[in-house]
This record gives C-alpha cells, structure tokens and sequence, in this order.
C-alpha cells in the first residue's frame, strides 16, 4: 500500500504555469478498496477562459521557439517521466486500479512518447512542389494549429495524455487539458514535470471538473480550434456534434468490440495467452480490450477447456501487489455496467460458463472486483458481442470457415483492433486487408499498440485522425501553401494555355 503526500492530494487546476485552488466536489476513489483518497476541484467555465487566455499569449511565443528547441523540452521531460517511474506507476495503480506491471508499462509508452516526439521536432517535415509556373518555388508546411483542447480518459490516464500533449506541443500549439475525474493524480503528476522541465507558463493548462462543464466551455471557447477527445462513444458523439455546430477540428478515439480469430490451424497455446492477455489485462477495460472470441468449429472445444483452465490462475486483487493479475473495475457505475451485460447474455440465451460475479477479496471488501468471465453459444447479433462492455468478459462465437470469421469480426459498429491466430500465410495476407480495423494483429491479442504507429479506428471507433505516430501530427498541425515567385513579373495561373 502506498500512502499519499498531502501535496500529491491537494489537487488544483494549473494555469499560466500557476497552481490554482478551486472549490471541490467530487471525491476520488481507490478502486481496490473503495477508499476516499482526495476531492478534485470542481471548476466552471470561468477556469477555461483563464486557461484560454493565458493558453493564447504563450502560444505565440512558443510557437517563435524553433521545433528542435521545443522538442528538447520533450526530451527533459522523458528523463523526468523516467527518474520518477516508480512513483508515477504506483499513483496510476493507485487512482486507477491495473496491476503495478501495467501501470509501469503504461508509464514507459508515456516515456516513449516524449523521446519520440522529441525526435519529430527535428523533422516536422513539409513538402517542395514543383509549381506550373516558371521562376516560382512552392512549398507546404506544417503550422500550429494555436490553442488546442484534450479530453482524456481514466484507463490510461498518462499514456493518451502524452499521445495528445506531447506531438501537441512539439508541433508549436499550446494545451488545454481535462483530465477524467477519476485520475486526477496523473495529470496533476504530468503537469508537475512539465513545470520542472521548464515548459514556459501556459502552454499546458489543466482544469479539473465535469464533463458537461469543461467539455462544453472548452468546445464554445473561439481560441480553442481542435479538440482531441478519447472517451464513451455516446461522448464522443456529443462532442463532435458540438464541434460541428462550431466547425471545430475534432479527433476523436471511442473504443471497440475487438476480437481474436482462432483458426483451425492456430497455435492454440499462443491464442489462449493472447486472449488471457488482451481479455482479461486492465480488467477488460482497454479500448483495444479482446471482447469476442470467434474460434473455428473443429477448434472451439478444445480453445474453450483451454481458456478456461487458463483463467484459473487469474489472481484478483489490490494491483499493488505484484502477485495479482486481475485488478478492480474502476467504480461502481464500471460495475454496473458490467453486471448489466451479464444479465442481458443471459436473456439472450449465451451461456455462461464461468465468472458473471461481482467478487469481494478479503481485506477489499468495498472494491470494485469483478470475476473474469466466459460466455459460449453466442452469436454474432446478441448485444454481448455488439456493444463495449469495459469489463473482463468475453464472448465466444462460433465460426464454419475463415471467410465466416472475417464476416463476424467486421459486423460490429466498431473497428479499434482485431487479431488472427493462423500458420497459414496466405490467410495472414488477406486477414490484414480484409479486417477492417485501424489495428490488426497477426498471432498476438488484440492489445499492445506501440506509441509510434498510429491509433485509432474505423466505423464507430473513431472519425478518422489518430493518436500517436507520426500520424497524430496531422490533428495538431495545418498545412499552409507557399508560393515564393522570383520571376520579377506577375506571372498569372490558371490561364488558358490551349487558347
Ligand atoms: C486504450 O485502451 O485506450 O494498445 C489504449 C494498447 C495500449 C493502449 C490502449 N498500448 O492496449
């Protein structure tokens, strides 16, 4: 067990490089043992003006401050995130419930990410085109986009922070960031070390509270031109409709319904632990989380005794201790939600063959525990294998041929990952085309992105940016044309020539 500093505990908003105290509200929660660990301000519109304000003085600055310089910043803090690794993954357990193993690795892809970007403040490449004209250079370049706005979830409270604020400010913007009410230590963590690392004041901004408030005051703010959002896909709809009205940038990640294909030809060993990994890690509750299982006939017996004598070494407990696999659901409403789909399975006549109860550990009796959880006999069109659960449960379904199985892994309205268990290459090569996800793992679980390819989805996961890679660039940069004529005369395009 870790104990909290009182300064770790006073949470506060941190604007133009200053910690603000604001009213609190809600309480925030240890979800292994219920446990009160702070109160997190509650703040109001009013924060996201200040933020706004001091956010657009600093941004014309920063953006002055040539690439390589400001990625260097980035670098420092790499080496911060890196010194202080320990401690940052035991808050993460802490707030957010994922074994320490996780939360260290979740740390690392933050760490990654900062020397990554740090090495794209070197490139930030743009473009040279021949014009159609004589005596004339034309080029694009990538430009800041200004202030930009993050809305950040609580299953990966630092990795998807750093996914969006690191090629956010290396590309010469500054942030605005709310960060989920159930992680507040992270941000406030991550801010701290930006502070450290000399990150000049309001460039990154973050402001505590609602949803409904800050979300909504960060759309309607007119210096605020993108928003990055990774959250529910019933969110995520609501914020793009907003920006819509405001015809703001919006990139959006709203998780999956992702599945692992095992043919008959798979190394069945290798597909039970990536369905253990991907299913059951973080408690189910990753957006690249594996929720269906689609096993072909001839294997599916033999897939299901396996899985099932797997899922007997699930440790379930407090993730501090280095011995558990399986952590609490995040709070009660996760709980909830999950206890729902076990009942509507079961009306849907899936049959549950193991888990389907809440789970009180000894010593933990008010954490959110959940027993991992397998439903056979499912079929493609039941809402256990259409909608995200956020919990470990997992659907099998049944398939005749590979064909089949492509068919049900793309029926679903998301396309975060998926993956195939195969030795047979030509399946490999048209699986990856055909699998119409943003993600597609050959002979691994459905988890595991690596921060320098891009992340995201198709259909209801996302609305086609990404987060991390190179790619992520694109959502906090604009392209600007440049004509530079030395011809000494006015020399017009677009005209005639066949005339
Ligand atoms: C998420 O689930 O929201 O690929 C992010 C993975 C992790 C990131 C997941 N690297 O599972």
């Amino acid at each position: 067990m870790i104990t909290l500093t009182s300064e770790e505990k006073n949470l506060k908003n941190f604007i133009n490089g200053e910690w603000i105290e604001v009213a609190n509200k809600e309480k925030v929660y240890n979800p292994a043992n219920g446990e009160v660990l702070a109160e997190i301000p509650d703040s109001d519109a009013a924060a996201i003006d200040m933020a706004a304000e001091s956010a657009r003085i600093a941004q014309k600055e920063w953006a002055g401050v040539p690439a390589p310089q400001r990625a260097e910043l980035l670098y420092k803090v790499g080496i911060k995130m890196k010194e202080q690794k320990e401690r940052l993954s035991q808050l993460l357990t802490l707030e957010n419930g994922k074994v320490i193993e996780e939360a260290r690795g979740e740390v690392q892809e933050g760490i990654d990410m900062a020397f990554y970007m740090a090495g794209e403040g070197r490139r930030l490449f743009g473009q040279t085109t021949p014009s159609e004209l004589k005596d004339k250079f034309a080029m694009s370049q990538r430009c800041p986009v200004g202030v930009v706005g993050i809305i950040t979830p609580w299953n990966f409270p630092i990795a998807i922070a750093t996914w969006k604020s690191f090629p956010a400010i290396v590309a010469g913007n500054a942030v605005i960031w709310k960060p989920s009410s159930e992680t507040p230590f992270m941000a406030k963590a991550l801010a701290k070390i930006f502070e450290e690392a000399g990150l000049p004041k309001g460039v990154i901004n973050v402001v505590y509270g609602s949803g409904a408030t800050i979300g909504q005051a960060m759309i309607n703010h007119e210096a605020i031109r993108v928003i990055s959002f990774t959250g529910s896909n019933e969110t995520g709809r609501l914020v793009a409709t907003e920006c819509g009205r405001q015809l703001k940038k919006v990139s959006l990640e709203m998780g999956g319904k992702n599945a692992v294909i095992v043919m008959e030809d798979a190394d069945i060993d290798l597909a039970v632990e990536g369905i253990l990994w991907s299913a059951f890690g973080t408690s189910g509750q990753r957006c690249t989380a594996c929720s269906r299982v689609i096993v072909h006939k001839d294997v599916r017996k033999e897939l299901e005794n396996r899985l099932l004598e797997a899922m007997k070494d699930l440790t379930i407990g407090d993730g501090l201790d280095p011995n558990i696999k399986v952590g609490p659901i995040i709070n009660q409403a996760g709980l909830d939600k999950v206890l729902k789909y076990i009942e509507i399975g079961k009306e849907e006549g899936a049959n549950l063959v193991t888990g389907g109860k809440q789970l009180t550990v000894e010593n933990y009796e008010n954490g959110f525990y959940f027993e991992p959880t397998l439903f056979t006999d499912v079929t493609i069109d039941m809402r256990i294998a259409q909608e995200e659960i956020f919990g470990p449960v997992v659907s099998l379904i049944e398939v005749n041929d590979f064909d089949e199985a492509i068919i049900a892994n793309n029926k679903v309205k998301y396309g975060l990952s998926s993956s195939i268990f195969t030795q047979d290459v030509n399946r490999v090569f048209k699986a990856q085309r055909d699998l119409d996800t943003g993600i597609v793992y050959v002979n691994a679980g459905t988890t595991g992105a690596e921060i320098h390819l891009p992340f995201g989805g198709t259909k209801g996961t996302g609305n086609g940016h990404r987060d991390s890679g190179v790619q992520a660039l694109d959502v906090f940069t604009e392209w600007k044309a440049v004509y530079v004529d030395y011809s000494g005369k006015l020399q017009r395009a677009q005209i005639d020539t066949d005339a």
